[in-house]
This record gives C-alpha cells, sequence and structure tokens, in this order.
C-alpha cells in the first residue's frame, strides 16, 4: 500500500512523457541472460541496509563500489531502488548506469507499469519481477512492458507454488530466492529442490546467502548460471575487491 501511494505521489511529479524524454530512454540495453551464461555468472549487488540485518554498509559511493564490481568481473550489477527497506535510491540506478558498462538489474518491488518506465529511464537493462506478491495477470503485464522496451526479466520465486503460476509469463530468468521471506532464514537446498522444476530454456539464478565459492561450484551442479551476491560484498570495506576473490 506505501508502494502504490509512492508510485501514485511520483506519477504527478514526474509524469510518463517525462520519463520517456530520458536520453536513457533511447539507450539499447545490454542482455543480462547472455552476461551470466558467458562470464562468471556473478550479479553483484549494491544494497546498503535490509530489513534482515539493518545497516550492512551506508558509507559507500554507489559509484565506487559497482565500478570496483565491473573490474572484479561480475557479469551483471544488482542496484536496489527501495528506500524503505534497503536505503536505495533510483539516483543510486542512475549514477551507476553512469560508471558501469556491464548489465544492470533494478531491484525493486515492481508492482505499476511506471515503474517499469522508470526503470529503463534511469538506465536499467532487467527488471526483478516478485512471485510472492504479483498474480499471474500482473507478471504477464509488467513483463511484456519490460521486453516491449528492449529489457529483460529475471522472474524471482521462492517455492513450487510460486514457479507454477510463473511459468506461463514471458521471462528471460528465473531467480530463486534461497531467503524465506518471512522468517528470513536461508537456505541453498532451496535452488537445488526448485531447479529440476524450471524449464530449460530459462537462465536460472540462485539468489541470496551465497557466501563462499563452494556453494557457486555446487549450484552450477544443479544447472545454475547466474549467482545473486549482496551482503557478503557489501559488508566490506571494499565490496568489488571481496567479488574478486569469487571470479
Ligand atoms: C542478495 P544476499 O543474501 O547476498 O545479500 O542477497 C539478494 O538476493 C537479495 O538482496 C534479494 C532481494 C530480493 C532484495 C533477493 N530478492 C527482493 C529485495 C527484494
Amino acid at each position: 500500500a506505501d508502494k502504490a501511494k509512492e508510485i501514485e505521489l511520483k506519477k504527478s511529479l514526474i509524469p510518463v512523457s517525462q520519463l520517456e524524454s530520458s536520453v536513457l530512454f533511447e539507450r539499447k540495453c545490454l542482455s543480462l541472460a547472455e552476461s551470466l551464461k558467458n562470464g562468471s555468472g556473478i550479479i553483484a549487488e549494491h544494497k546498503r541496509r535490509s530489513p534482515s540485518k539493518s545497516v550492512i554498509n551506508q558509507d559507500l559511493n554507489v559509484q565506487d563500489v559497482v565500478y570496483g564490481y565491473e573490474k572484479a568481473g561480475a557479469s551483471g550489477i544488482s542496484v536496489l531502488t527501495d528506500g524503505k527497506y534497503f536505503g536505495g535510491s533510483l539516483e543510486d540506478l542512475l549514477y551507476a548506469r553512469a560508471s558501469v558498462n556491464i548489465p544492470i538489474l533494478r531491484k525493486e518491488f515492481m508492482i505499476d507499469e511506471y515503474q517499469v518506465l522508470e526503470a529503463k529511464a534511469y538506465g536499467a537493462d532487467a527488471i526483478l519481477l516478485i512471485a510472492a506478491v504479483l498474480t499471474e495477470q500482473q507478471m504477464t503485464y509488467l513483463a511484456n512492458s519490460a521486453k516491449s522496451l528492449g529489457m529483460e526479466v529475471l522472474l524471482e520465486v521462492h517455492n513450487e507454488e510460486e514457479l507454477k503460476k510463473s511459468l506461463e509469463v514471458n521471462t528471460d530468468m528465473i531467480g530463486v530466492n534461497n531467503r524465506n521471506l518471512k522468517s528470513f532464514e536461508v537456505s541453498i537446498e532451496n535452488s537445488k529442490k526448485l531447479s529440476s522444476l524450471i524449464p530449460d530454456q530459462l537462465v536460472k539464478v540462485s539468489e541470496s546467502g551465497i557466501s563462499n565459492t563452494n556453494t557457486i561450484a555446487e549450484l552450477k551442479i544443479f544447472g545454475y548460471q547466474g549467482f545473486l551476491i549482496g551482503e557478503n560484498f557489501m559488508k566490506t570495506s571494499n565490496p568489488g575487491q571481496a567479488a574478486e576473490k569469487f571470479i
């Protein structure tokens, strides 16, 4: 409800026509899915804080962080734009876009097409859709909107039920979140359990709680090509350097 209110206010401040006049609206997007297949597979995340850990790192400059990730060899960058829970902003996305040339995912609770247009206008290459908070119809609508703007879609699921309701959606990647949204508990087993249910043509991404390279090697055996890592990098004073050890 908070998000809906925020979006309504933004629409009045920055109308769609203005988003569409962004120079970045004309930019050709990079493919995150291809980048994952051809490189390290690491999607390195910029995350200042989270509901589970409160403050992770508030001292760093987003441009330095994402530049460090790119230099380390990340296949993509994830930028949290939610302010309330993660301390992020659309400005972070814009600054990230200005400093790297690898695909960027806008990490946000997407519920409205306006946010998809924002993603494009602020330089994202892909958006996240969370099955836990969207109906199949909403996911279909938002995914088609992103695709029509040349962006890709990472659809996030936590369990079999969410995966089943997502299979008809036009997505490029399926992300399995290892973090239980209610208990915040993390289990890599979740990725393993759901892997065989994900259609082969979709790039599999394992999200959350990844803190060592053995886990990545294990997940690769289950067909994962993408590994979304935030906290483990962001909790250090030099996230780029931390990422380097994974690549
Ligand atoms: C990263 P971690 O445990 O490496 O910091 O997790 C990422 O998976 C996590 O931030 C995330 C997330 C989300 C955040 C996954 N899905 C949805 C916000 C909304």
